[in-house]
C-alpha cells in the first residue's frame, strides 16, 4: 500500500503570554503548550523582512510545546543547531523559523505544525541539514526554502518526512541546485491539490 503520511490534532492553548522582546533560549524552553505572540516591537504580522523573533535559540537549544499565536513576527531563529518538538504556528509572521547555523549544523522540527503563512514557513539561511518529521501545513505558500541571495550562501539539505500538507499555494520545497543542495522526501501527503509546481 502507499504511505500515508499522519498528523494529531492541535493542542488547546493552556494560556496566553505577550512577547515584547525575544526570548533568548539556551538548553531547553518546554512552554507547556502556552500560546506566546508578539507585542510591541514584535507585533508585526506582515512580510516585512528584518523583523526580530520571539524566541532565539542558541546552539543546541531545544523548544518544545509551544504554540505561536498571532502576530508571530519572525517566529523562531536557530543560531546554530536546534530542536523544535511539538511547536504550532497559529498564523505564521513572515516566516515560521529561520535556521542559521553553519555548515555541520543540524536542525530537527519534529512534530507540531503551521497555518497561514502568506509565503515561506520554514527559512534555510545557514549551512547545514534540516529534517522536518512529523509536521502538518496548511495555508502556506512553499512549505521550505534555501536561500537563494543570502550574503554567505551554502550547500544545504532537507529532510521532509510523514508530513501533511493541505493545499500548498506554491511548491513544497524550493532549493538551489546550483549550491548543490538535496532535498528527501517521504511519506507526504498532500490534501486538495492534484499537483505541485
Ligand atoms: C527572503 C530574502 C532573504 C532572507 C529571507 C528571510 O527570502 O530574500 O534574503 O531575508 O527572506 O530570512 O526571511
Ligand atoms: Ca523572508
Ligand atoms: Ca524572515
Ligand atoms: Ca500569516
Amino acid at each position: 500500500p502507499t504511505p500515508t503520511a499522519t498528523s494529531t490534532a492541535w493542542p488547546a492553548a493552556t494560556g496566553s503570554k505577550p512577547v515584547t522582546a525575544t526570548i533568548a533560549v539556551s538548553g531547553t524552553l518546554d512552554g507547556g503548550n502556552a500560546r506566546y505572540f508578539g507585542s510591541g516591537a514584535l507585533g508585526g504580522d506582515g512580510q516585512d523582512e528584518g523583523q526580530d523573533p520571539l524566541f532565539k535559540l542558541a546552539d543546541g537549544a531545544v523548544l518544545k510545546n509551544v504554540i505561536l499565536g498571532a502576530p508571530a513576527a519572525d517566529g523562531v531563529h536557530c543560531s546554530g543547531s536546534c530542536t523544535l518538538i511539538n511547536v504550532w504556528w497559529e498564523n505564521v509572521g513572515e516566516d515560521a523559523a529561520t535556521f542559521k547555523g553553519g555548515t555541520s549544523a543540524t536542525y530537527t522540527v519534529d512534530g507540531g505544525g503551521a497555518k497561514g503563512a502568506d509565503d515561506k514557513v520554514f527559512q534555510h539561511n545557514g549551512g547545514g541539514t534540516l529534517t522536518i518529521k512529523n509536521f502538518q501545513v496548511s495555508d502556506f505558500g512553499k512549505l521550505y526554502r534555501s536561500c537563494g541571495n543570502c550574503s554567505t550562501q551554502h550547500q544545504r539539505a532537507v529532510v521532509v518526512q510523514n508530513v501533511v500538507a493541505t493545499a500548498p499555494a506554491g511548491s513544497l520545497v524550493g532549493i538551489n541546485q546550483n549550491y548543490g543542495d538535496t532535498a528527501t522526501l517521504s511519506k507526504i501527503t498532500v490534501v486538495g491539490k492534484k499537483s505541485l509546481d
